[in-house]
Formats: structure tokens, sequence, C-alpha cells
């Protein structure tokens, strides 16, 4: 087997076959695979097709309804957009709930749209981005399950909990940055102990809480938060607001429910979202021009702006296609012949 070049499209449809031979419907299978193969074009590999298996261990363990429609859970003259995702994924309650959270945001000024009962393993900012691309700015945030210690501690306890966040440009790609408030994803840390590489300093403890660049020490231990005491707190609210304050489960709950930390998350995740326009009412200054010169400002200074890597990688995939590793290859093949039966 050789490596392969295909294109986004193609790849698309390998994903959403290899999902419907494992059982998912087409609400889930398109959701899922448009945000897998939006981590694999824009070269985020931690979020990228290497999460197909764990979607479809989660599907095979019966933690996540494969056939889930999920169900907006009407709220009249609310600015909380609430669906149900019915223990289906996440992405696909995220798409039926966008167009009321979009409404009510440019009706109000803010809106916020809460899923609960949802399977979760994506990056999150595909979700900013369907939401700057609605000319609103977007923060988003869910919890994942016990695995970092907070900053004294020395116990996995909260999650590697993401926080994104977009502000739409209305010449150009979106301002948007998210990340792990761990000092790195996990999934990024399992693929250096795919590769058998050590991991950088400070990312984690083993499980006598003693420092350790060892993968597998690491994953049997705790991750650490980023910027110290910072991350830890800003980990903390995540579960406060994304967890506790919309009725789901926090990480630890989620590490109880599911025992092991090998299948999908099972939680709820909060997006809210802004009109700058809105807010911006009544003061000096039209808020996206004020927004361009604060950029140029960072880009004048020699700085990058965050997801500049991955609106270049877009680039290259759309008009290469997108490159897959002779292993990658195989591992698609297995999949898509075996269904779940390709799952130990
Ligand atoms: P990274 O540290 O790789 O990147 C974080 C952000 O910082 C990105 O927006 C990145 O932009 C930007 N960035 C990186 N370097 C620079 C720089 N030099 N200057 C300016 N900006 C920069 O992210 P993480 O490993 O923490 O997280 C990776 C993904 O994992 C995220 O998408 C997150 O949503 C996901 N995740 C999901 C979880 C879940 O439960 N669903 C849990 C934890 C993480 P760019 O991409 O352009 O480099
Ligand atoms: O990479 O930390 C992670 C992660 C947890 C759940 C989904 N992604």
């Amino acid at each position: 087997m050789t490596d392969l070049t295909v294109t986004v499209e193609a790849l698309q449809q390998r994903v959403e076959a290899i999902f419907a031979k494992a059982g998912l419907n087409s609400v889930q299978a398109g959701a899922i695979a448009r945000v897998i193969i939006a981590g694999e074009r824009d070269a985020c590999k931690s979020h990228g097709i290497y999460r197909i298996e764990g979607v479809l261990r989660t599907v095979k363990a019966g933690k996540v309804s494969p056939d889930a429609l999920p169900v907006l859970v009407e709220q009249e003259n609310s600015a909380i957009v609430r669906v149900d995702a019915k223990g289906g994924f996440a992405n696909a309650a995220f798409e039926l709930g966008l167009p009321a959270l979009t409404e009510r945001a440019r009706a109000s000024g803010l809106a916020a749209l809460v899923i609960n009962d949802c399977t979760h393993f994506s990056a999150l900012w595909p979700e900013v981005e369907a939401v700057t691309a609605q000319g609103l700015a977007g923060l988003v945030m869910c919890p994942s399950y016990a695995t970092v210690a907070p900053t004294g501690g020395n116990k996995p306890l909260l999650g590697t909990n993401p926080l994104a966040f977009g502000w739409p440009r209305p010449n150009g790609s979106p301002y948007v940055f998210d990340f792990a408030t761990s000092v790195a994803a996990r999934g990024e840390m399992e693929l250096y102990r795919r590769a058998g590489k050590p991991l950088p300093d400070g990312w984690a403890i083993d499980a006598d809480g003693d420092p350790t660049t060892d993968p597998q020490e690491a994953l049997a231990g705790a991750m650490l938060p980023f910027g110290g005491h910072k991350g830890s707190a800003i980990g903390t609210m995540i579960e406060l607001l994304a967890g506790i304050m919309i009725g789901d489960l926090t990480s630890p709950e989620v590490l109880d429910y599911l025992g092991t930390t090998t299948l999908a998350p099972r939680h709820g995740e909060l997006i809210l979202a802004f009109s700058p326009k809105a807010f911006a009412a009544g003061r000096s200054g039209d808020p996206f021009a004020r927004a361009e010169l604060l950029f140029e400002a960072i880009v004048g200074q020699g700085a990058r702006l965050p997801s500049e890597r991955r609106y270049a990688a877009r680039s290259k995939s759309v008009a290469n296609g997108i490159a897959l590793t002779a292993a990658e290859v195989e591992q698609l093949d297995r999949l898509e012949a075996l269904g779940l039966d390709a799952i130990a």
C-alpha cells in the first residue's frame, strides 16, 4: 500500500460510508464526518481521521446512540436555545440549533445554545466558524473527562476542557482560537504515544504525582493545566458553566459514567453568540473596523494570528488534496470493510 492524496469531498464520502456501515444514521454520520474531515483538511491531526476508531468504539460499547435525532427544546422568547442531543453526537445537535441561536442573537444582541446529553469528541473551531459565518462573535466550551490535575493537586479531576472564540472579519477568514485548557489536548498526547516519542517537559505527571515525559505513564497519571493556576481556573469555570450550570455532567462525573478514557466522553456543551453591532450600538466607531486595526497591530509586530496555520493548510488541501499515509489508507479500508467488527 502506498501513500495516497484524496480530495476533501472524496474523503468526506469515504468517512460517511464508514459511519453508515457502523450503523449511524445519515444525520449523525454526516455531521461527525464533516468535523473530522475539516480537522484533517486543516492539518489538525489530533481531531482528524484518527478519531474515527474512537467513534466506532464508543458506538460498539453502547455509550452513544448512533441513530439519535436531536430535538430542539422550545423555550419561547428566551435567549437560551436548548437542543437535546438524545444521546447522539454533539455535532448533529449543533447543526440543528445553529439557526435558532443565530436568529436570537441577532434579535437580542446575545444568545446561548445549550446542548445536553451528547457525546463530544471534536475540535470546537468548526462550530465557532459556523457562528462567525453568521456575522456573530462566538464563544464555545465543554468539559471532557477527568484527566487533568488542578494546579497544586496531583490527581486527574478537571477535563482537558476546550475553549474556542471567534470574531467575524468582513473581508477574510475569522479570527479564531481554539485550545484545550490543559497544556495540550489529550489527543496530542496519544499521538506522541503512538509515535513512540517522549512528551515535552511540563505536560504531565505520573500516577505518583511526579513529572513525566513518558506518554504511557502520563496517560496513567494526569495532564497539567496550561498557564498554571490560570488554566486551572479557566478549566474549572468550564466545569461550572458548561457542566453544572446547564444541568449536565462534569468531567469527574463523565469518567464515573464511562469508566474509561478510551471512549468519547458524554456531557453537554455551551455555545454563546454575540452581535458586535448590537453591543456597540450608540457608541462611536464601527466594531469590525476597530477590530481590523487591532489585528493589523498584532501582525505588524511580526506575530501571527491564531488559525493562520490552519487556514494555510486548508488552502493547500483544497487546491492539492489531502495526503494520507499508507497506514491511514489501510485503516480506512479496514474500517469500511468490517464496520464495528474492526473494533476489538
Ligand atoms: P494548540 O495548542 O495546537 O492550538 C491552540 C490555538 O492556538 C489554535 O487556535 C492555534 O492556531 C493557535 N496557535 C498556536 N500557535 C500559535 C502562535 N504561535 N501564534 C498564534 N496562535 C497560535 O491546541 P490544543 O492542543 O490545546 O487543542 C487542539 C484541539 O483539541 C482544539 O481544536 C480543541 O478544541 C480540541 N480539544 C477538544 C476537546 C474535546 O473535549 N472535544 C478537549 C481538548 C481539546 P493554529 O491552529 O492556526 O495553529
Ligand atoms: O483531545 O483532550 C482531547 C479530547 C478529549 C475529548 C475529545 N478530545
